[in-house]
């Protein structure tokens, strides 16, 4: 089994979709092992998106993701970093396809609704910047042998 990250961006919070969005992950059979609501602070967003520093819309992106509570969550499933990842859809919602997330809930890139991790390594490095291991649960799914 793989694992992902994934965070319901401060305006999923706000818009109330939250109970929407996690639905999806469920129905499609992954695993939620840990699940917070939380303010990220702009230490953690500045290291989250360190990849993007330098960039026109890396200050837009720290007040954004800082304005208000996200959800972030861990997911467990096969593949699920490139499963979530096509779910999540296009970075810029007018290139995402529609039955996407973003396809479906976003039009503009800076408030594009949700993140999800884009490789293993990053999985790794996002796991250990918003969850203390003891903060992640270990347990079998009653509908395992039938996903
Ligand atoms: P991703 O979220 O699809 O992995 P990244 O390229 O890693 O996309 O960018 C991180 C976040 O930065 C995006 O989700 C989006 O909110 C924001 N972003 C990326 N490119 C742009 C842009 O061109 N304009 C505004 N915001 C952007
Ligand atoms: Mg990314």
């Amino acid at each position: 089994m793989e694992q992902t990250l994934v965070i319901l961006k401060p305006n999923a919070v706000q818009r109330e979709l939250i109970g929407q969005l996690i639905s999806k992950f469920e129905r499609r059979g992954m695993k939620i092992t840990a699940m917070k609501l939380t303010r990220i602070s702009i230490e953690t967003a500045e290291q989250h998106y360190k990849e993007h520093r330098g960039k026109d819309f890396f200050e837009d992106l720290l007040s954004f993701i800082t304005s208000g509570p996200s959800v972030i969550m861990i997911l467990e499933s096969m593949d699920a970093v490139e499963i979530v990842r096509s779910m999540v859809g296009a970075t810029n919602p007018a290139e995402a396809v529609p039955g996407s997330i973003r396809g479906d809930y976003a039009t503009s890139p800076g408030h594009n609704m949700i993140h999800a991790s884009d490789s293993s390594e990053s999985v790794k490095r996002e796991i250990e910047l918003f969850f203390k291991p003891e903060e992640i649960q270990k347990y079998r799914l009653a509908v395992r042998p039938w996903l």
